[in-house]
């Protein structure tokens, strides 16, 4: 009980102090005039950030492979008062689109200043047998195109002390059954750029990355992929579109945003980050000279 009193309760008391004290204001103006690319707009989640980015005054490059259903939001978005709205329908199974695709949104815009990586390939929910090759296909579009895409925008990025939203879920922190290799490409969204962003730290690169941790959201394809297998209250799909700009938009490290305000406290996880601080501390420094 001493011992809780001596270092535990400090250390807790400093943490939440940390915690609290990094809610910077958000104003939708920060956005006014900003370039920016959402993946995964033709619906959903994408959509909504679309059309908080347009009421914003964003200049925005859209994509997904329905042209149709882009040419909407292109148009809605113009609508709301986007600065400029454009859209390049394709697929993310193809990484030469991917890349080509942000070199050419770099060029519509001429620049940019945020990149909002959101699209996932279609799955269900149902255990996993042995369907090896579906497993590819989800890390390939849901994990591996996120590094080619981030990878391709970071000259662009860097140029503008620009950020990234990379958005996650609850079963990229936690595993549930039924979603193996949706949760893995999640898993590892989290390892690759969580990494990425401690490399950002220690060679002075100034672009943000923000991990945006959802709970089940109201959109026609989670209701869809859940009903009949999960019980849980679905959260607005237009708050938690405005939830993950408002945090990339402060440069955050992560966002939650669910049902429960227990989440973040319970998935936290501050163990990894004192490990993770700790670990640094043994690095040769002079490995991270930049180049
Ligand atoms: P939606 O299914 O509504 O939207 C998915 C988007 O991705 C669509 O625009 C779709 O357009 C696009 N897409 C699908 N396949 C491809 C492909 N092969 N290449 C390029 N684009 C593709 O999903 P949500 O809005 O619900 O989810 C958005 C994000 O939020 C995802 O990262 C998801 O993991 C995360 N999330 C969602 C939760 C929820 O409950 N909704 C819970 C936790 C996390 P098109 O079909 O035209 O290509
Ligand atoms: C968007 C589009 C979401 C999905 C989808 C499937 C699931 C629905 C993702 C979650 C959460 C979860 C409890 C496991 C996972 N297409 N197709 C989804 C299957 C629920 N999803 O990420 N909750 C157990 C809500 C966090």
């Amino acid at each position: 009980m001493a011992v809780m009193k001596k270092y535990l309760l400090p250390i807790l008391v400093l943490f939440l102090a940390y915690y609290y004290s990094t809610n910077d204001e958000f104003r939708p103006e920060m956005l006014q005039g900003k370039k920016v690319i959402v993946t995964g707009a033709s619906k959903g989640i994408g959509r909504e950030m679309a059309y908080h980015l347009s009421k914003m005054g964003a200049h925005v490059v859209l994509t997904a492979r329905s042209e149709e259903s882009l040419q909407k939001v292109v148009s809605r978005c113009l609508e709301l008062g986007a600065a400029s709205a454009h859209y390049i329908a394709g697929s993310m199974e193809d990484m030469t689109f991917a890349e080509q695709f942000v070199v050419k949104a770099g060029k519509l815009m001429g620049g940019l200043d945020m990149l909002i990586l959101n699209h996932i390939t279609s799955t269900s929910m149902s255990l996993f047998h042995e369907d090896v090759h579906s497993v590819r296909r989800v890390m390939e579009v849901n994990f591996l195109s996120y590094v080619v895409l981030s990878t391709a925008a970071l000259p662009m990025l860097k140029q503008s002390n620009g950020s990234i939203a990379v958005v996650s879920s609850l079963a990229g922190k936690m595993t549930q059954p039924l979603i193996a290799s949706y949760s893995a490409s999640k898993f590892a969204l989290d390892g690759f750029f969580s990494t990425i962003r401690k490399e950002h730290l220690v060679t002075k690169v100034n672009v943000s990355i923000t991990l945006c941790i959802l709970g089940l959201i109201d959109t026609e394809t989670a209701l869809r992929a859940t009903s009949g297998i999960l019980r849980a209250q679905a959260s607005p799909k237009d708050e938690c579109a405005l939830e993950i700009i408002k945090g990339t938009a402060l440069r955050k490290d992560e966002v939650y945003y669910d049902k429960s305000s227990w989440t973040p406290i319970l998935l936290g996880n501050p163990g990894r980050k004192i490990m993770e601080f700790l670990t640094l501390r043994n690095y040769n420094r002079d490995i991270f000279v930049s180049n």
